[in-house]
């Protein structure tokens, strides 16, 4: 028998898809439009298993919808710049630009190959000028309203290398290239007022019915809505110091006053030169809250102390500490050891109190033991007026107690920092922006747009290309003509990806989108990513989707109806006997190909290079074709869930496709008549089955459902009615399996492409299942089942429990006494 050949029936299909532009969305289609996008991918080189996942959910879901009859639009482009490319110049010598491009063309020619059904003719690249300039235009309009400004803030700095290093560049505290320590320096950089907004994209969360509740958590912590108290503690000096708490509750646990290095009561200080060291020491280490968060924690006792607001009895040393931040609330904490986790390392390590004043019910003394600040709910304790309160009263309490009496003032703070989006590198959308000593900060005038990157520069010593480019940055004022120069920051890559959906669903070339056009597509009905993603790609998204609105630009409040974050492809790890890491194709029948030495098996983990268990996805398509590997994707694991890599697991797939293939191929020859009623209901209820499980991104179920109808109709007699369900499966499998679909659409006679054919129709009245089991018991014992016609009569069914020949032999002649029967449930004979 022969088999499909998947390969000339890739290449085929894919060139009629594109030939005839398929999967071009007309704008001016009066069909319901829909709008299905995954997370762009960054041009590393090569398409990962990773891509593969997330194209192909998303891909189903653009065919179905096709099918049932809408307007999709299914756009593909690049996220191309950022620091890799800049790398790659450093270490290859080779242009970023010509990298970037380069990889783009053989990660497009990999996506094609997988058939995915995406409009390429919207493709875009964010590194093309035709894409950053109307970005540049855009920051211009965010300028113009307000929304950007320019400010005095920190950045990693790399003494030896003499650069900026972006946050992901630091390594333990480490420049990644000189591993020298960095510092935090203060450089004036662009800001886009984010927490404008933060209401906003607070409150917008609640409108998000389609998003993980997960994903809409790790936003709502991001932006970290909290009420708070501020208030002064009177200093011994005769000075004062303002705090800020969101613990207002736990003020009698207090043990210590802290301010930040840069709060104006320590740097008034510093002409004490163990002051001066001390504030030197804390500026060590990277800018991120992470890197802060791991810190050890450190402290100078300046001598002073701070009187207690509810006991003037009570003096609190005040230090000056490294984990307070001079950006958060005022810069200066109380702490409270026993229920702050930061408090308590520091509490322990300068030997300062440690005291309970949160109960959760069991300790109730004021010493607290341990190494583990609680944080949990609980009752007040040792506290005074507060004893016997919960958190959220004695928060009440204290705040309404420090109003009425002037001391202090409840109030609302946010988590969330304004978004700097300055970066010193070169491969990036330049700011368009030029200072001038005489105007100062001047906006590109908008048709001297796009400011385009120079093409001559050189990565051969570190710093920003730009900036040392000898002729790009000298440039006449745009307002007085005189000597000028152009910023030399580009915008942080995650501007790039805030708008490109926009972009994607219109994209006119004098300005960044068209408002009308746009808006009928948007927002995108259904967005696919990592999780990764779950929070700053996100957010940021919404925040520049919300700025456009509030300047006019697009009435969309937010830009992703509908969110899934889908599970990651895994693959077991190997390691040689020196504890070498190997790759899977190293590696056979638990021993090292080339050296025949034992190979320890670890864990099942992501595909990762740096630990090479990846499984390259070309080869695979190149052996198995593209509807296998789409099939494999698909099956399985719940789309949320991780997917193990097997080959077991893609030869199963293959074998699926050729099924399929063979059973519509073999049925062309035969004609039968005849009906076969469960072959019918199976039909439709794999039908509407398939329909509500690819809606609801369950498509580990669809795929379910078509193995237990393929092995159905395999199994089934000649009839018309498993005719009719084999006609019928090209369509059903072509989400999923476009390339066979195709094939078999034509083999079968239809004209046009299945494509473009519409989803089957479902006969409602098929998909009840009419019949039931009724238990048959005698004496209360399950004896017997029966399966009747659903509302089968009382005395039907009786009569039908009697005539079982279970019941019978139990009986052994005798008349039941009673007979008691509940329709479509059960039978009881008491004997
Ligand atoms: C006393 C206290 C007791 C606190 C307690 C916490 C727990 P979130 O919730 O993230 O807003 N804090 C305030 N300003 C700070 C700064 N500039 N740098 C570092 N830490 C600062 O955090 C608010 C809490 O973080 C505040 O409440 C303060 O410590 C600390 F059992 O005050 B808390
Ligand atoms: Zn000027």
């Amino acid at each position: 028998m022969s088999r499909f050949n998947a390969l000339s029936a890739d290449a085929r299909w894919q060139a009629v898809w594109d030939e005839r532009a398929t999967f071009a969305a007309r704008d001016d289609s009066p069909r319901p439009k829909s709008y299905v996008l995954e997370m762009f991918p960054y041009p590393s080189g090569k398409i990962h298993m990773g891509h593969v996942r997330n194209y192909t959910m998303g891909d189903v879901l653009a065919r179905f919808r096709r099918m049932t009859g809408h307007e999709v639009l299914h756009p593909m482009g690049w996220d191309a710049f950022g620091m890799p490319a800049e790398n790659a110049a450093m270490e290859k010598g080779v242009h970023p630009g010509a990298w970037t491009y380069d990889n783009i063309a053989s990660m497009k020619a990999q996506l094609k190959r997988l058939g995915f059904a995406l409009d390429w003719s919207r493709e875009l690249a964010t590194c093309d000028p035709a894409y950053y300039g109307h970005e540049q235009a855009l920051f211009l309009d965010l300028l113009a309203a307000g929304l950007v400004y320019r400010k005095e803030s920190s950045v990693n700095w790399d003494p030896v290398d003499m650069t900026v290093l972006a946050n992901e560049q630091v390594i333990d505290g480490k420049g990644w290239r000189s591993g020298a320590t960095v510092e935090r320096r203060k450089l004036n950089q662009w800001f886009l007022k984010i927490t404008d907004f933060a209401d906003e994209l607070l409150d917008g969360l609640d409108t998000l019915e389609h998003w993980p509740d997960k994903v809409k958590l790790m936003q709502e912590n991001w932006i970290g809505k909290s009420q708070g108290l501020q208030f002064r503690f009177a200093l011994s000096d005769g000075g004062s110091v303002e705090v800020f708490t969101t613990r207002p509750d736990t003020i009698f646990g207090a043990s210590f006053v802290a301010v930040a290095a840069d709060h104006p009561i320590a740097q008034g200080l510093a002409s004490d030169p163990a002051v001066a060291d001390f504030i030197a020491a804390c500026k060590a280490g990277g800018t991120s809250a992470a890197e802060i968060e791991t810190q050890e924690k450190l402290g100078y006792d300046t001598g002073l102390t701070a009187q207690h607001p509810f006991d003037p009895a009570i003096q609190l040393p005040v230090y000056i500490a490294n984990f307070v931040l001079m950006e958060y609330g005022t810069g200066a904490v109380f702490g409270v050891p026993a229920h702050d986790q930061r408090d308590l390392d520091f509490a322990r390590k300068y030997s300062l109190p440690v005291r309970r004043v949160v109960s959760d019910g069991d300790a109730t003394d004021p010493l607290f033991a341990g190494d583990e600040a609680y944080t949990g709910p609980g009752t007040l304790v040792n506290s005074h007026f507060l004893d016997g309160m919960d958190v959220a009263d004695a928060k009440r309490t204290v705040i309404t107690r420090a109003e009425d009496d002037g001391w202090g003032r409840g109030t609302t703070v946010w988590r969330l920092r304004d978004w700097g989006v300055s970066r010193q590198r070169y491969w990036g959308t330049p700011i368009p922006i030029i200072h001038c000593d005489a105007c100062g900060v001047v906006p590109v005038p908008k048709d001297q747009l796009p400011v385009v990157l120079p093409e001559d520069v050189s990565f051969d010593v570190p710093g920003n290309p730009l900036d040392r480019h000898p002729t790009w940055k000298h440039v006449a004022c745009p307002t007085c003509g005189g000597d000028a120069r152009r910023e030399t920051d580009t915008l942080d890559t995650f501007v790039n990806s805030s708008w490109y959906f926009i972009r994607f669903a219109s994209q006119p070339d004098d300005q960044p989108f068209d408002k009308a056009v746009a808006e009928q597509w948007l927002p995108v009905g259904q967005y696919i990513g990592g999780v990764e993603h779950a929070i700053l790609h996100l957010l940021y998204a919404r925040f520049w989707t919300r700025a456009l609105k509030h300047i006019g630009k697009l009435d969309v409040a937010e830009p992703f109806a509908g969110l899934f974050t889908q599970g990651m492809v895994t693959h077991e790890t190997y390691k040689d006997p020196a504890g070498i890491w190997l790759a899977p194709e190293q590696v056979e029948g638990g021993t090292v190909i080339a050296t025949g030495e034992p190979v320890t098996v670890g864990r099942v983990e992501k595909m990762s290079k740096s630990k090479k268990n990846t499984v390259d996805p070309s080869p695979i398509v190149d052996r198995y074709g593209a509807d296998a590997v789409r099939w494999f994707m698909l099956s399985d694991s719940p789309p949320e869930r991780d997917l193990p890599w097997s080959e077991a697991g893609i030869e199963g797939a293959w074998r699926f496709v050729q099924r399929v293939w063979r059973l519509v191929t073999a049925e062309g020859a035969t004609t039968a008549a005849g009906d076969d009623t469960a072959i019918t209901r199976l039909l439709h209820r794999t039908i509407a089955g398939i329909a509500e499980d690819v809606e609801a991104l369950a498509f580990n179920k669809a795929v379910a459902k078509l193995y237990t109808l393929v092995a159905a109709l395999e199994k089934a007699q000649p009839s018309a009615a498993r005719a009719d369900a084999i006609a019928t499966l090209p369509r059903l499998v072509a989400p999923m399996i476009p390339h066979v679909a195709e094939e078999l659409w034509e083999a079968l006679g239809n004209l046009g492409l299945v494509a473009d054919a519409a989803w089957p129709e479902v006969d409602p009245a098929l998909l009840v299942d009419d019949s039931v089991t009724v238990a048959v018991q005698v004496n209360g014992k399950l004896r017997d089942t029966l399966t009747v016609a659903k509302g089968s009569a009382k005395d039907a069914l009786e009569a039908a429990a009697l005539a079982s020949p279970h019941v019978q032999r139990i009986l052994d002649g005798a008349a039941p006494k009673k007979v008691i029967v509940v329709p479509d449930r059960l039978v009881n004979i008491v004997a």
